[in-house]
């Protein structure tokens, strides 16, 4: 078997979403996510211009070698647009790996290590008491697992708070929206939301939050001991983490345990932070980190260490990364909770798929690959429309981290 062909498809259904479908000769193919969150084009380029032509007649089922060859070919190594492209490569080949076995993919990796991948819902509002009634919508659906995020008073706009009830979007304009921040409001605030939480759904739901990067770690430990009472999942990105060391003195202060890793695209973005063992999760997922083939190894490690995955979820990560992150979470020894954001009815026209949610978990199905497709006619019909992620900036104009 021989790659014939490798198609770079742009869609816009909601969103943008960059996919990549490798056709073999015998007409099986794969499809992977390459949708990178306001950089789209360059990974479409990316792949189009530098990948695409080096794929023809290589034998698909050399996942590994083709992985090295991308990784070391390249010369220049990691970052997200690299990363990005090469997992959508190695996505696709381990959805034809598991059609032309005949198997799901997580049975080529192992098989199940538990019956269900526990899920976290997203709940954010304005206020205190909207985010109550929020919680307790996804109580109701079965989560048994909520992130929560409020609006700050003070401040107008706050990551994380949507504009839809349901639907989480952030890139919301060509040219980025101006957010202001203030982290003395944030810091006061925050304490006030999980009390009020706890009181009212009790010790045992699974309370996360993002902090997206705004602290420094001196701030970030202030607030793991503030949120201490309240017992916390996890503190999600709580500084940028460019700097892995600087997780260490958020650690020496709190006993919150701490998540992070949306934005890395290979180990050694997190060599350190695992290996001292200075977070609980690590939540790289496929399409930001290497596909199925490199986010595996970083699993490996971080099991070593007591650390367990995390998976980013959010809806900027196509339906097909969705379906391999399940495949991975479903096998894996040291699987933590996957993050789940609901796609729009329009994405998930566009990309037909076998998992499904059911008391709070996420099942991937028994399809043969991954259990994923993309009708390429409809996406047809939703073409690209540029939208940019917010920049955030302090008070006084000062640009902070979004
Ligand atoms: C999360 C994230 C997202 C990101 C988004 C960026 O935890 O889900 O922080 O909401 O901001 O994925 O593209
Ligand atoms: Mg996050």
């Amino acid at each position: 078997m021989k790659i014939a062909e490798a198609r770079v498809i742009v869609t816009c259904p909601d969103r943008n979403f960059v996919t990549l479908k490798i056709v073999t000769d015998e007409g099986v193919y794969g499809v992977g996510d390459a949708t990178l969150n306001g950089r789209e084009l360059a990974v479409a380029a990316y792949l189009t211009e530098h990948v695409v032509p080096q794929l023809t007649g290589r034998d698909p089922a050399r996942i590994e070698d083709i992985w090295q060859y991308l990784y070391k070919g390249a010369y220049w190594r990691r970052g997200p647009v690299t990363m990005t492209a090469i997992a959508a490569v190695d996505t696709a080949l381990w959805d034809i790996k598991g059609k032309v076995a005949g198997l799901p993919v997580y049975q080529l990796l192992g098989g199940r290590s538990r019956d269900g991948v526990t899920v976290y819902g997203h709940a954010n509002a304005d206020s205190i008491e909207s985010v109550l009634s929020e919680i307790a919508d996804y109580v109701k659906l079965g989560y048994r697992a909520v992130r929560v995020q409020t609006g700050i008073p003070g401040l107008e706009s706050t990551y994380g708070v949507s504009k839809d009830r349901m639907f989480y979007e952030p890139a919301d304009a060509a040219v980025p929206t101006e957010n202001v921040w203030s982290t003395a409001h944030y810091l006061d605030h925050v304490p006030r939301v999980f009390a009020r939480v706890r009181e009212e759904f009790g010790p045992t739901l699974q309370l996360l939050h993002d902090v997206h990067h705004r602290l420094t770690p001196i701030e970030a430990a202030r607030l793991g001991k503030s949120l201490e009472p309240y017992h916390l999942t996890w503190m999600e990105d709580p500084v940028p983490a460019e700097l892995q060391e600087g997780f260490r003195l958020i650690r020496q202060h709190t006993t919150t345990p701490i998540a992070v890793g949306e934005v890395f695209s290979s180990i050694w973005d997190c060599q350190q932070l695992i290996t001292e063992q200075l977070i609980d999760y690590i939540r790289t997922t496929v399409v930001h980190a290497g596909g199925i083939t490199h986010l595996r190894r970083i699993f490996d490690l971080a099991n070593l260490y007591h650390v367990r995955s995390g998976s980013h979820g959010a809806t900027d990560l196509s339906p097909v990364c969705m379906a391999a992150a399940l495949h991975l979470d479903l096998s894996i020894p040291n699987f933590g909770l996957q993050e789940y954001m609901r796609h729009t009815e329009t994405t998930d026209a566009v990309f037909p798929h076998g998992y499904r949610f059911e008391g709070g978990y996420l099942h991937p199905g028994e399809e043969p690959g991954l259990g994923i497709d993309i009708d390429e006619d409809l996406a047809a019909r939703y073409p690209y429309r540029a939208a940019s992620l917010p920049v955030n900036r302090l008070q006084d104009g000062t640009m902070h981290s979004w």
